[in-house]
């Protein structure tokens, strides 16, 4: 049995209650990690330690920084094969999913943020010549980083990255019920030369670790991504200390599909954009708007791919949709496929637990499911499932889908299908949401800013949004 420790000041410690949770691989429903179930002790001792290493690592030349980013991303890449096989047996996810998505993005966050710091300018402006204006910008202080389940790795990587490159230091949560690659990974950032206590990682559960984490006066900043729920509490609590946050939550995304695009790509791009990592993923597009001129047909060729997906053993390579995270996930998007029945929905494919046979026949597997027949203003078609299931819905005009797209609790991001320029950037213009998608989906400029509208959170990382975060801006004004 794997059993995990908190890494604290470049060490790693048992929590100071000897309390677990069990983890368990979401492919066989057995428990294989024990994750400690830190409390605010363990918090406590890992922000001192995270303050005291801000002290030199917020003075390090930033060529320093840089090239011990670089060398994270080196040993993480010469690694790659059994990061991604951890992330597969902790998260149920698919091996060719943990490696060309989930590894890969999480090695070139610290590429990415390592040469962003090094090409790092400042604005500077001579006030009516008369005075010299410049931004001299300093590390926030110690972050607070609460990470989900769903691209633990990546998401947590996407924190790390331009926190330590702008010269913060912090403290990761991860969730508790993927920790795993959160816990080899400290191991990388010692090898790789970080100076202890820059990254401490305690393991726990949100209401516990994450609240005392949230709370603690010493943190200046919170990075979460998470439900809307736990990113709400999380809003509250640190409001009290008026610290500085960025939300990044949960999704309901339209894709919307019209009568002029480009029918094989937008296709075969909706199956992804629809199944996914199992359809946890806060980007999945599960509201499909077609246009009824080509509902029938998009019908007739979405359904049997999306039924002859391979669910199934997530180390298999063939694999095309793994586990679901846990069995009360499960539960939830089950419940979910019978709420829609009782909403009147027409289950066109899936609808149910995929059974398997042998030492899967306990996972988490959920068919790939295809709903229609239902409004778009029902349950089913306005709350975050986030698991491998659709609602498909037809529509005449675009000035209608606009208002279907925006109708949602929900502004994380949208994807339009069109092969007409000005429709492209009408809709796009119209669709209250963080990213819009047009003919593509999931493809990301790491400079870009990122982020949710609404229900989907507050602020923006990415490039400079994240370094905007990680840091304060003092305007220094130098007259004769
Ligand atoms: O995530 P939580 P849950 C959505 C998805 C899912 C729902 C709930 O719809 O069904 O959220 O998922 C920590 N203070 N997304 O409940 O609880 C927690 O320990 C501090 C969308 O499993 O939000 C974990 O580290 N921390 C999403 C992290 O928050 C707290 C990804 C996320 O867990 C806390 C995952 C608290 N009070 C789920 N409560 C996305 N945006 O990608 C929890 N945590």
């Amino acid at each position: 049995m794997l059993v995990l420790q908190n890494f604290i000041g470049g060490e790693f410690l048992d929590a100071k209650v000897a309390n677990f949770i069990d983890s368990y691989n979401p492919s066989t429903g057995k428990v294989y990690a024990k994750i400690p179930d830190s409390t605010e002790d363990d918090i406590n001792f890992a922000v001192e330690a995270a303050h005291k290493a801000f002290t030199k690592w917020s003075k390090t030349h930033r060529s320093v920084r840089a090239n011990i980013m670089y060398r994270i991303a080196d040993i993480l890449e010469s690694r790659q094969k059994e990061f991604a096989e951890a992330e597969v047996r902790d998260q149920g996810k698919t091996i060719t999913f943990a490696t060309n998505i989930d590894i890969n993005r999480s090695i070139y966050n610290f590429r990415y943020f390592a040469g962003y710091l090094l090409h790092m300018e400042e604005k500077a402006s001579i006030l009516d010549g008369r005075a010299f204006n410049y931004v001299k910008r300093t590390p926030s202080g110690v972050a607070g980083l609460i990470s989900p389940w769903n691209l633990p790795l990546y998401l947590l990587t996407w924190k790390i990255a331009p926190c330590i490159a702008a010269g913060c230091a912090c403290v990761c949560k991860p969730s508790e019920f993927t920790s795993v690659t959160a816990f080899m990974l400290c191991s990388v950032l010692k090898e790789a030369g970080l100076p202890d206590g820059v990254v401490n990682m305690v393991f726990g559960t949100g209401p516990n670790a994450g609240q005392a984490l949230v709370a603690h006066p010493k943190v200046r900043l919170i990075s979460f991504t998470g439900g809307t729920v736990s990113g709400l509490k999380v809003n509250t609590t640190a409001s009290m200390h008026l610290k500085k946050v960025s939300l990044e939550l949960g999704g309901k995304n339209a894709n919307i599909i019209f009568e002029d695009c480009d029918f094989e790509n937008a296709v075969t791009t909706s199956i992804k954009s629809s199944f996914s990592n199992q359809g946890e993923i806060c980007l999945c597009g599960s509201r499909i708007f077609v246009q009824s001129s080509i509902y029938q047909k998009f019908l007739d060729a979405f359904v049997p791919k999306a039924r002859d997906m391979i669910v199934g053993d997530p180390t298999d390579p063939q694999t095309e949709v793994g586990a679901l995270i846990s069995k009360s996930h499960m539960e939830k998007v089950l419940g979910y496929i019978e709420l829609a029945k009782q909403e009147g929905g027409v289950i066109e494919c899936g609808g149910g637990r995929k059974e398997l046979k042998g030492e899967l026949c306990d996972g988490y597997f959920v068919e790939p499911t295809v709903i229609t027949n239902l409004k778009p203003s029902c349950r089913v078609a306005q709350e975050e499932i986030f698991g491998p299931v659709v609602t498909i819905h037809p529509f005449e005009t675009e000035e209608e889908v606009i208002n279907l797209a925006n109708d949602s609790p929900y502004g994380l991001s949208c994807s339009v299908w069109s092969q007409n320029g000005s429709r492209m950037r009408r809709v796009a213009e119209a669709i209250d949401v963080g990213t819009v998608w047009v003919n593509c989906w999931l493809w990301r400029d790491l400079s870009m800013p990122f982020g949710g509208t609404k229900k989907s959170g507050v602020g923006r990382e990415g490039g400079e949004y994240s370094m905007e975060f990680y840091t304060e801006q003092k305007t220094v004004c130098l007259a004769d």
